[in-house]
């Protein structure tokens, strides 16, 4: 994923990394060719359009720093809104609560009921929580065998749900097993349908009435592109979703589905499913997403240790300032910012 945006991105970067002035006309090329890259890519268009529109507003604004040259202060800024439009750093699942319940939603063939066993282990292996399955697809019978196996192999607790059990049922029932089995966290792996409907919608709203998760998790499929995008509203206005896995990242999907849904949903992707094995989840972190994508470190770095030396020069100035008893308001607003900016 991402190979073709970032040789298109890499290849605009490179032409304004060198211009020793930012202008209207000197980026607009350069503007253009990310605009189509990310377009290639798969990105929603409103999606782009902002991007677009926060780089450009931000890349005439600024002072440029003293030691480093326009260009390369332009891929910062392509950069760091890139993080941004990703979701800034990784976010934790929630199962602080004894014991925590995650549902599973998303479309037929997203990838739960693999995510189910996946996250299990990472819940094991990561933070030491034991882990329950709870399989309540009672519409594809091989789904609850699938979940089953999936514990046996992976040494889950999996609540032995029967034929002619209904959803409902099954997970009121899980409260009492999960006690018995000493499961920390619940995760229920839900039906799917292949499009968002009411139904399926009705049954999601109900299943949360009974036992209220801590997490809905939407497994989306990456291949979908920004048709994911639609998926994801559908069920965050029915469900209030809490966040998003992304699965088979590993196969040829373009990206645009990484790069739309957090902008537009605005929740953030969690894990991301690299693969078919139980092993393969990874927790999903913009920044480093964001650095393979615009694989220019060295000019990252510069431009970091640029800022560097200006924040030292502030605090500087305002160390002197407060000792001469002249800090004012403003200075002091700064060194807040500043503090702040270490903490993200
Ligand atoms: N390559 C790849 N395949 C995946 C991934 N996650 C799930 N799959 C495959 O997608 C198919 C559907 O997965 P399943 O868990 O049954 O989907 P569900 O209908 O949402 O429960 C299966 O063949 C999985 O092996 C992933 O991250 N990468
Ligand atoms: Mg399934």
């Amino acid at each position: 994923m991402f190979e073709n945006l970032s040789d298109k991105m890499m290849a605009a970067l490179k032409k304004v990394k060198g211009q020793s002035r930012i202008s209207e006309s000197n980026i607009e090329e350069a503007v253009k060719e990310i605009r189509l890259s990310l377009l290639e890519a798969d990105v929603n268009f409103k999606v782009v359009k902002n991007f677009i529109d926060r780089v450009k507003a931000q890349a005439l604004g600024i002072d440029v720093l003293k030691s480093i040259n326009p260009g390369q202060m332009f891929v910062k800024i392509i950069h760091d809104e890139l993080i941004k439009t990703l979701g800034g750093g990784a976010v934790d699942v929630d199962v602080r609560e004894n014991p925590s319940v995650i549902f599973l939603v998303g479309l037929q063939g997203a990838g739960k009921t693999t995510t189910a066993a996946k996250l299990g282990l990472f819940l094991r292996q990561k933070l030491g929580k034991k882990a329950g399955l709870v399989p309540a697809d009672i519409y594809r019978p091989a789904a609850i065998e699938q979940l089953q196996i999936l514990g046996k192999q992976n040494n889950f607790p999996t609540y032995p749900t029967q034929a002619g059990q209904k959803p409902e049922e099954i997970l009121a029932a899980a409260k009492a097993w999960a006690l018995e089995n000493r499961v920390d966290v619940v995760i229920v792996d839900t039906a799917g349908r292949l499009q968002v409907d009411e139904e399926l919608m009705g049954e999601l709203g109900r299943l949360k009435a009974i036992w209220k998760p801590q997490e809905i998790l939407l497994v989306a499929d990456a291949m979908l592109g920004q048709q994911s995008v639609a998926v994801a509203e559908g069920f965050h206005n029915k469900l209030e979703l809490t966040g998003l896995i992304l699965t088979k990242v590993d196969g040829d999907a373009r990206g645009g589905a990484a790069l739309s849904i957090r902008e537009v949903t605005g929740l953030p992707i969690k894990f991301l499913g690299v693969g078919e094995k139980v092993g393969a989840l990874e927790i999903f972190h913009p920044d480093r997403l964001a650095k393979r994508i615009l694989d220019m470190g060295d000019v990252l770095t510069l431009v970091e240790r640029a800022q560097d030396v200006v924040d030292e020069k502030q605090a500087r100035d305002s160390v002197h300032k407060m000792m001469k008893n002249q800090m004012t308001l403003e200075d002091f607003l700064k060194q807040i910012q500043q503090m702040k900016n270490l903490r993200n």
